[in-house]
């Protein structure tokens, strides 16, 4: 019986153990309903969904052949998980998904026995299968297991350590190779240069075709395709037609019962099946809602105010036109860090390094070392991947790189896995690092430019969205370092009287709740060094500081701002605003920091409720009543 109308055989399927009850021939059939149901259903809520398109025959091919959850799947970074979501009991939430309280967006152990890793950053998958098919080993267990990871997450160091340390132990799992010839972008590397020489050799159109590799050292290594795999220990098979079924599940077949590292490279086309995300699946990566008959969105919304990404996009481009030191670096994120621009005007300064974070650091550090000016673009989720090397070879030897970090903060849909919680934490720590936090879009150029003048690094972090509105100001004037300004004086005499300490994004809504409160606010701008003899001004003037951030209250700059307080002995009463020492789930942006309680209702609130306790009563009786 099926579910839903329209969907025969899909309506029927609500697990791998049902799935696997249907013949073989029909498939083929279950896959267009499958594609059929993503559009309609993502052309409604939006999410990730080119990657997607790619997999529906994989997930199928994956859970008709083996013993799922018995057998291990591992699927990388999870943005292409969603057939695999919809074929182990979750197809009728999948219209929740990415939403507050619904599916969550990439794999989730606690959400299905099928998800066997938790995802969100990619290049784990071999890494965690390696350590599953160790442990079916130790335990003297039979089971299979199968990491699947695209040609984009295979350009990390962390795919190639797992390659390295999984053929040395001669584990008997799979890597599935998924090669679409895309990452968001467009995939770059030697290995993507190989793969595309390749497909080109046997005449394997799609989806190379479009874009000529670089020309080969050595066309005899196409004789041996899979020699570098074979290096590390893998038995390489393929490429095979991802898109065709029967070979699919005949190349699974022949592989499920091998022993030894098996690598399986299946070529499969991101967006498969809509045209549109067939033509442009760098648009179609990550979609909003759109019309799933022509593909269109619908017109954007007149004239917001620019996103900080765009804001940094512009600015960079106005620094390589002045001048010829400054270069651009993104690992594997130009759309999203806001560099398309850019990469089209300054091709010779811009590097994308692929999904390679630490990479994309010591890089920005050997360049500086010969006196040139990186800026490195960098979500600061994805930074945490890069620490070490933030602190070993940039920090240390305290290199004038530039880090622009983008999704400071929440982000929204995308979840624990992308928040950028921490970074204002790990930062605030680091000798030599100057930290900075825009309230407004000319903030952020002033600190970006500010960064760029600086004789050591420095990181200029801002949220996820747009700006407030502001008109460009001409110059982006550098700043004076370790300085804030009062953005706010309070009018009357009220008492207890209160004094905010915002830093970046959190400034707006301060000033919303001061306007009630009638408080001081102080832009902090610099989250490191900290400007001391603001806070101690303040402190001396006021009953009660509040400081406010959209990170970690643990670590974070008001935890900063205590330390001041305290190596002078000041007994200011602190109320210390911030995100809680929990992982933040998904949902929109403003639903998390209402939740966070940091959205102006949220901040009054605790405001007021501390203004209410005990250690201010001294203060509201010297109260002048105003
Ligand atoms: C460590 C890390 N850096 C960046 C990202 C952002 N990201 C998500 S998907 C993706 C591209 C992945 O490409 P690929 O593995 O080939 O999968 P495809 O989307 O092509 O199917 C990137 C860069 C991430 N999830 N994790």
């Amino acid at each position: 019986m099926t579910d839903i109308p329209g969907y025969a055989l899909l309506g029927r399927i609500q697990t791998p153990d049902e799935l696997r009850q249907l013949p073989a021939d029909e498939l083929p059939a279950l896959a267009v309903e499958m594609r059929r149901y993503l559009i309609e259903t993502l052309g409604r809520i939006g999410g990730h969904f080119a990657a997607n398109l790619g997999t529906v025959e994989l997930s199928l091919a994956l859970h008709y052949c083996l013993d799922t959850p018995h057998d291990r799947i591992v699927w990388d970074v999870g943005h292409q998980a969603y057939p695999h979501k919809m074929l182990t009991g979750r197809r009728a939430r999948l219209e929740t998904i990415r939403r507050l309280g619904g599916l969550a967006p990439f794999c989730l152990r606690a959400e299905s026995e099928y998800d066997t890793f938790g995802v969100g950053h990619s290049s784990t998958s071999i890494s965690a299968a390696a350590g599953m098919a160790a442990a079916a080993r130790l335990k003297e267990e039979t089971r299979r297991v199968v990491a699947v990871i695209g040609d984009g997450g295979m350009t990390a160091g962390m795919a190639f350590e797992a390659l390295n340390h999984a053929g040395h132990l001669g584990l008997d799992m799979l890597v599935i190779y998924n090669d679409n010839d895309m990452s968001i972008s467009e995939n770059v590397g030697a290995l993507r240069d190989h793969s595309a020489r390749l497909m080109q050799k046997l005449g394997m159109k799609a989806p190379h075709a479009a874009r000529a590799p670089r020309a080969a050292h050595n066309e005899a290594h196409l004789d041996h395709p899979g020699a570098m795999f074979e290096t590390f220990g893998f038995r390489y098979s393929g490429p095979v037609d991802g898109h065709d079924l029967p070979a699919l599940m005949q190349a699974l077949d022949g592989l499920k019962n091998a022993r030894g590292p098996q690598l399986l490279h299946v070529v499969t086309v991101k967006g498969k099946g809509f045209a549109p995300a067939e033509a442009d699946p760098i648009k179609y990566h990550g979609i909003t809602q759109f019309d799933p008959v022509t593909g269109a969105f619908p017109a954007k919304k007149s004239e917001s105010a620019p996103t900080y990404t765009q804001v940094f996009g512009d600015w960079l481009c106005r620094a390589a036109e002045r001048d010829r030191l400054v270069v651009g670096i993104t690992p594997a994120m130009r759309e999203g860090s806001g560099l398309v621009q850019f990469a089209q005007r300054f091709p010779a300064r811009y590097f994308d390094v692929g999904i390679a974070e630490q990479h994309a650091v010591t890089l920005a550090a050997g360049l500086a070392c010969e006196g040139m000016k990186p800026v490195c673009a960098i979500y600061s989720t994805f930074l945490q991947r890069g620490y070490d090397q933030l602190i070993h070879d940039v920090a240390i030897q305290n290199l004038p790189v530039l880090f622009a970090i983008d999704r400071g903060g929440l982000v929204g849909a995308d979840g624990a896995t992308h928040h950028g919680s921490f970074d204002l934490s790990y930062l605030r720590c680091i000798p030599n690092l100057v930290v900075m936090a825009p309230s407004d879009e000319n903030e952020c150029r002033r600190m970006l430019s500010t960064g760029l003048t600086l004789a050591q690094p420095s990181a200029v972090r801002y949220p996820r969205g747009n700006g407030i509105g502001l008109v460009p100001e001409h110059e982006a004037r550098p700043l004076a370092v370790g300085k804030g300004r009062i953005v706010r004086e309070a009018h009357g005499r009220r008492r207890p009287r209160v004094a905010i300490l915002a830093f970046g994004a959190m400034v707006q809504p301060a000033l919303e709740a001061a306007e009630i409160l009638d408080a001081v606010v102080a832009d902090m701008r610099f989250v490191k060094p900290l400007d001391a003899e603001l806070i101690l001004e303040l402190a001396n003037e006021n009953d009660l500081l509040v400081t406010i951030e959209d990170n970690v209250r643990l670590g974070g700059a008001g935890s900063g701002v205590n330390e001041v307080l305290v190596a002078q002995h000041h007994t200011v009463p602190v109320l210390n605003l911030g995100l809680p020492d929990q992982f933040v789930e998904h949902g929109t942006r403003e639903e998390l920091l209402a939740q966070a309680g940091l959205d102006t209702a949220g901040i009054l609130r605790a405001i007021q409720k501390r203004l209410r306790s005990r250690d201010l009563d001294e203060a509201k009786r010297g109260s002048t009543g105003g």
